[in-house]
This record gives C-alpha cells, structure tokens and sequence, in this order.
C-alpha cells in the first residue's frame, strides 16, 4: 500500500489548469485572464472544457471551475495529479474513509481488502484508492497505520492533505458533506481508457463489486 499526501489533490486542480509549468509572472497575468474567462471542466476528464457550470457528458460529475496552480514556489514543486498520478489509464475504484470512523470505515476498508484479494487472483490490474475524509486527523503516518492493520496490498493508495485541497477534491468527485460522519458509503469505479464511470454502494457484498469493477475494467 501506498500513502500520499496533500500534493496529489492539489494536483488535481493543477492538472486541470492550463500551465503546470509555466513561470510566475506569467501564470500570475494568466490568471487574470482566468478570472474575467471561467472555463468549467471535469475533474476524471480533464479534456472536457465548458464555458459554463453542467455535468460531464461522460460520467456525469459536475463540472468544476478551472484554476490555475497556486503561486507558491511554483518552479521547487513538482505537480502530483491526483489525475494523472492515480487514474490516468488506469481502472480504478475509489472509496471515502476516516481513520477514527467506528461505523461504516472499517466494513468499508475490509471489503475493499476482500476486493484486492480476489481481483489478485483473477490477474486484472485495478488500483484501488482511499481518500481520507477527515485529512486534519489523518495524518500520512495514521492512514499508514490504518493501512497496515487492514492489510493493503501493493495497489492501494491512501490519500490525504491539507483540509482545503482534500475538501475540493471531494467536491470535484460530487461526494463532498458538511459533516465526515456522513460521509458516503459509495464507491466510484472508473475506466480511464474508455472514460466510462459508474458509483456503486460500498458496502455490497465483495463478490457483486468485483463484478462492477471487472465490468468497468472491460467496458469498451
Ligand atoms: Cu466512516
């Protein structure tokens, strides 16, 4: 298992802006621009651009605003995607935990390692991701913990970071609550290659996921 902190959402919104490596002055006029010429686009199909607000034809997830990276060192950091690190021609499932969760958490993650199991024994290659809903508690060091005490495998990737990337992650994946306690119990599972999505509930048993996912996994 892997886990990786608060660059990865942050690069989700950086991979959706238009100059992941452009110098500051630059990104800075750029953003101006930006600001007056709001372009909308989908969070798991950067490709798709709107001018205005809608839903991905796609997948159907809410189109977000487009913004260009932060202006901090941009030339020290390197741009993590959350996209094009964790999803880019890759199936994958996704699912929303916290590590002090005493209610549907553990089930959650336990079915997820039941997944891993299985889909390891049939030889598909389908990443699995856990983002942390509670990232000011979920530190990399306990999500690591919380990895390890269910096992995760190689090809489950846990992720956290700072409250306000995380947050804007979970809006950008239409699965954002006011209260972590209400987190939802869905799990998305996605294509990347043919850009077909579906969310399915989490806590269904692991043999009728693993049919979503190897169904997603061989969409065409
Ligand atoms: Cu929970």
């Amino acid at each position: 298992m892997k886990v990786l902190s608060i660059a990865l959402a942050l690069g989700l919104i950086c991979a959706l802006g238009p100059m992941r490596s452009v110098p500051l002055t630059q990104a800075q006029s750029r953003q101006k621009v930006a600001r007056k010429n709001l372009r909308y686009s989908c969070p798991m199909h950067p490709d798709v651009m709107s001018s205005r607000p809608g839903k991905c034809p796609r997948c159907g997830m809410a189109l977000r605003v487009v913004r260009d990276a932060p202006a901090t060192s941009p030339t020290s950091v390197p741009v993590i995607s959350f996209y094009s690190d964790l999803i880019k021609n890759k199936t994958v499932a996704i699912n929303f935990i916290f590590t002090t969760c005493t209610t549907i958490c553990p089930p959650l993650t336990a079915t997820f390692r039941r997944v891993q199991q299985e889909l390891g024994k049939t030889g598909q290659n389908v990443h699995l991701i856990s983002v942390s809903v509670d990232p000011s508690i979920d530190t990399p060091e306990r999500l690591h913990d919380f990895a390890a005490k269910f096992n995760a495998g190689p090809g489950w990737t846990f992720v956290t970071g700072e409250k306000s990337e995380i947050d804007g992650l979970l809006k950008a994946l239409g699965v954002a609550v006011a209260d972590k306690n209400d987190h939802t119990p869905l799990i998305l599972i996605g294509n990347d290659l043919t850009g077909f999505w579906t969310r399915t509930y989490g806590l269904s048993s692991p043999a009728t996921l693993i049919k979503t996912i190897t169904d997603v996994a061989s969409h065409k």
